[in-house]
C-alpha cells in the first residue's frame, strides 16, 4: 500500500479563537497522518484558515480593524494551538495568500469554460454565521442564536448550475458507497440530493472582503467556493496548461487516498458542492468525506456561536499534549456527539493511562527487570500456552487496530489497543514474575519478562499516532529509538525486541493524579470537585453587631442585612421562547452556574423577541420563592430598567461567568 495519502481538516474561520472542537478535527487528522506515515506511505496533512467572507468582514468592522490586519492577527493562534497539540501538519494554508487566490480564479475559469456558470440575481435568506444561502424552510428551523445573523439579501450574483449535477452526483454516490462516512450521514446527503438541487449562488456583490471574480471584479467569490478550493490550491492545483505541480500530481491524482475530515455541520458543502465543482472542472474527486460529530458541553454544541467553548491551551498546559489527544480520540466515538468533561478526562487518565499502560510499564521495567535482571532484556526460553495467548492477542490487536485506523475509526483503534494493555496486565498477574524471581526460576522469568517487554514494544508503535511523545518515552525506557517515518513500522513479527538490550527505567510515564491534585486541577478550570462550575465565593457572613442598635432606620431605607438577603447572580440566557397566549411573557432558560439551567418567565416580550434576549448576560434574583405564572414555574426574576420609552434588561460584561454574585 504505497499510494499517497492526503488528509485535510476544515479550514477554520478566524472570527474567534481556536477551541477544543477545532482541536478535535485536527488531532483526528493528525492521528491518521501519523499512522499512515508509520505505514510507510507518502503522506500530506493540510490544515488552514478561512479568512474571507461577510462573517470575518463584519467582525473586523465591529472591532474597527482593517480585515487584512484582523486576519493576520487571528490566524497564527490556530497554528500555535495545533502545534502545541503536537499536530504535525505539512502545510497550513490561508485563503488570503496569493497562492490560493490565483487557484480560485483558475477553478472559476474551468467551471465557466464548462458552461456551468451564469449571471443572475439572488434573492433570499443568507446566514452570515454559517455563510450559507438558506431556504424559507431552513430559516424556520434555525435556532434563535443563528437566526440573529440571518439577513434578507437581494443582489446580482453568478450562479453555478448545480441543478445539472443531481444525477451525476447520485451516480457517483452509487459507485462510491463509502464516499461519505458514517453511513447514516451519507443517507441524509443522498436523500437531500434526490429531492433535486437548486442552482447555487457563487458570488456576492454586497461587500468586498473576498476574491474578485476573473473579468468581473464587482463580484467576490462566495466564501464556500473560495474555501473548498483550499484542498487543491495548497497543492498547486488546478494546474494551468503545461504547469508543473508535483504535490498536486502526487496527492490529488485519481489513485491517491484523499480524505477530508469535517464536522457534520459542514457536510453538505463537502459532499455536494465540492464534488460538483470538481466534476464541472474535470478534476479528480476526493476519496472520502469523514463527518464527525460534535463535542458538546452539557449537551450543547461547543461553539464560538454559543460562547461555551473551551480553549485547548490551558488543557495542554495542565495535562500535556498526549493526554489531551488521547482523551479527545477516546471519549467520543468518531461520528457521534460526545460531552467534553474535565472530570472524565482525569478519570480516563487515571484508569486507562496511569493504572493501565503506565502501571504495566512500571511494574515491568522499574521493578521486575531492574531488580531481577539488572535492567537487561532477557532472551526468551520455551513458551507456554499463556505466553502464546498474549502473543496472539497482540497480533490480533495490531491487525484490528490497523483496520480501524485505515477505516478512520480512531476511537475503535484505541479501544482495541487497550485490550492488549489489559491482557498484558492480566498476564503479569497470572504469571507472577516476582514469585518466579523469588523461586529462582530464571529461565521462566526470562520468558515472561521478554513477553511483556515485547508487548510493550508493540504498544509503543500502536500508541504512536495518538501519543507521539509518550510513545517515544515508552520506547526510551525499552532502550529503543523513537519511530522514524518512512518504512512500515507497524508491528507484525513477534520477537523484534533484541535480547541483551538495556532498559532505561525512568519516572512514571503517566503519574497518577491523586484526589488532592485532581481537586486543584479542577479548581484551576473553575470547577468544583465534581467537575461542575464552582459556585462563586460567598461573601463572608456579616457579623452580627454585638449590641443591636435600637436606633430606627431613616424613613425609606432598609438595613444592610436586609439588602444582603436578596441574592443576585449573573445569568446567561441560553434559550428564549414566547409563552403561548401571552403577549408579555418570554420563557427563558438561564444558566446560573448550577447543575441545570433555570426556567424563568419574564414579562419582557413587548421589548425583546426571543432572538435578541438569547445569549445575554443578565442579573437574576435567584432566591425569590418560585412562582407559577400561566401554569409554568418561574425560578427567578430578571432585573430590568424601564422608563416611558421602554425597558432594557440589566446586562453584565461578557466575561463574567454565570452564577457570579452581584452585590
Ligand atoms: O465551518 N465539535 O469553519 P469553523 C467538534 N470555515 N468539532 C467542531 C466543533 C465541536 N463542537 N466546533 C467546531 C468552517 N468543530 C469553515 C470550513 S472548510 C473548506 C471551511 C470543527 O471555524 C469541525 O470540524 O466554523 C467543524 O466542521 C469545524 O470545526 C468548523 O470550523
Amino acid at each position: 500500500m504505497t499510494t499517497p495519502f492526503y488528509v485535510t481538516t476544515p479550514i477554520y474561520y478566524v472570527n474567534d479563537r481556536p477551541h477544543v472542537g477545532h482541536a478535535y478535527s485536527t488531532v483526528a487528522a493528525d492521528v491518521l497522518a501519523r499512522y499512515q506515515r508509520l505505514r510507510g506511505r507518502p503522506v500530506r496533512f493540510l490544515t488552514g484558515n478561512d479568512e474571507h467572507g461577510q462573517k470575518i468582514e463584519k467582525k473586523a468592522t465591529e472591532l474597527g480593524e482593517d480585515p487584512q490586519a484582523f486576519v493576520d492577527r487571528m490566524s497564527p493562534p490556530f497554528r500555535e494551538a495545533f502545534e502545541q497539540l503536537d499536530c504535525a501538519f505539512d502545510d497550513s494554508i490561508r485563503t488570503t495568500e496569493p497562492r490560493h487566490k490565483e487557484r480560485v480564479a483558475a477553478l472559476w475559469e474551468r467551471m465557466k469554460a464548462a458552461g456551468d456558470v451564469f449571471l443572475g440575481a439572488y434573492e433570499g435568506w443568507y446566514s452570515v454565521a454559517d455563510e450559507a444561502f438558506i431556504t424559507d424552510k431552513e430559516y424556520e428551523e434555525l435556532d434563535d442564536v443563528t437566526r440573529k445573523s440571518v439577513q434578507r439579501v437581494k443582489e446580482p450574483s453568478y450562479f453555478f448550475r448545480l441543478s445539472a449535477f443531481t444525477d451525476r452526483l447520485l451516480a457517483f454516490y452509487e459507485a462510491n458507497p463509502s464516499f461519505v462516512q458514517p453511513e447514516g450521514r451519507f443517507n441524509e446527503v443522498k436523500s437531500f440530493v434526490k429531492q433535486g438541487l437548486r442552482d447555487l449562488s457563487i458570488s456576492r456583490t454586497s461587500f468586498t472582503w473576498g476574491i474578485p471574480i476573473p473579468g468581473d471584479p464587482e463580484h467576490v467569490a462566495y466564501v464556500w467556493l473560495d474555501a473548498l478550493t483550499n484542498y487543491i490550491s495548497a497543492l498547486g492545483g488546478p494546474k494551468r496548461e503545461g504547469e508543473d505541480a508535483p504535490l498536486y500530481d502526487t496527492f490529488w491524482r485519481e489513485d491517491a487516498t484523499k480524505i477530508h475530515i469535517v464536522g457534520k455541520d459542514i457536510l453538505r458543502f463537502h459532499a455536494i458542492y465540492w464534488p460538483a465543482f470538481l466534476m464541472s472542472a474535470g478534476l479528480p474527486l476526493p476519496t472520502q468525506i469523514w463527518a464527525h460529530g460534535w463535542l458538546t458541553i452539557n449537551g450543547q454544541k461547543m461553539s464560538k456561536r454559543y460562547g461555551n467553548f473551551i480553549p485547548p491551551g490551558p488543557l495542554v498546559d495542565a495535562f500535556g499534549p498526549d493526554v489531551v489527544r488521547y482523551y479527545l480520540m477516546r471519549e467520543v466515538a468518531f461520528g457521534q456527539d460526545g460531552d467534553f468533561s474535565h472530570k472524565n478526562l482525569i478519570a480516563r487518565y487515571n484508569g486507562e493511562l496511569a493504572n493501565g499502560l503506565g502501571n504495566l510499564l512500571n511494574r515491568m521495567i522499574a521493578s521486575i527487570v531492574k531488580k531481577n535482571l539488572r535492567g537487561v532484556i532477557p532472551a526468551p526460553g520455551p513458551t507456554e500456552e499463556v505466553d502464546e495467548a498474549l502473543r496472539q492477542t497482540a497480533e490480533r490487536v495490531a491487525r484490528e487496530a490497523a483496520a480501524h485506523l485505515d477505516g478512520v475509526a480512531p476511537y475503535r483503534a484505541l479501544d482495541t489497543i487497550f485490550e492488549l494493555v489489559g491482557a498484558a496486565n492480566r498476564y503479569v498477574d497470572q504469571t507472577a514474575p516476582w514469585a518466579l524471581a523469588k523461586q529462582g526460576e530464571t529461565e521462566r522469568l526470562g520468558t515472561v519478562a521478554y513477553t511483556v517487554l515485547e508487548a510493550l514494544r508493540w504498544l509503543s508503535v500502536m500508541i504512536a499516532p495518538f501519543m507521539p511523545s509518550k510513545s517515544a518515552g515508552l520506547r526510551r525506557q525499552l532502550g529503543l529509538a523513537p519511530l522514524a517515518p518512512g518504512e512500515d513500522a507497524w508491528p507484525s513479527g513477534w520477537g523484534g525486541l533484541q535480547a541483551g538490550g538495556t532498559t532505561a527505567p525512568d519516572k512514571a510515564l503517566f503519574p497518577r493524579i491523586d484526589a488532592k491534585e485532581e481537586k486543584t486541577l479542577l479548581a484551576s478550570f473553575g470547577l468544583d470537585a465534581e467537575g461542575r462550575p464552582a459556585a462563586p465565593e460567598q461573601p463572608a457572613p456579616v457579623k452580627k453587631a454585638k449590641k443591636k442598635s435600637k436606633e430606627p432606620l431613616p424613613e425609606g431605607t432598609i438595613a444592610f442585612d436586609d439588602f444582603l438577603k436578596v441574592e443576585l447572580r449573573v445569568g446567561h440566557v441560553l434559550t428564549a421562547e414566547a409563552v403561548p397566549k401571552s403577549d408579555k411573557l418570554l420563557r427563558l432558560e438561564v444558566d446560573l452556574g448550577e447543575d441545570a439551567p433555570r426556567q424563568i418567565l419574564s414579562g419582557i416580550r413587548p421589548h425583546y423577541d426571543a432572538a435578541s434576549i438569547t445569549g445575554k448576560r443578565v442579573v437574576v434574583v435567584t432566591n425569590l420563592a418560585p412562582r407559577k405564572i400561566m401554569g409554568l414555574a418561574s425560578q427567578g426574576m430578571v432585573l430590568a430598567a424601564s422608563d416611558d420609552a421602554g425597558l432594557r434588561v440589566v446586562e453584565v460584561a461578557e466575561g463574567m461567568p454565570p452564577g457570579a454574585r452581584v452585590s
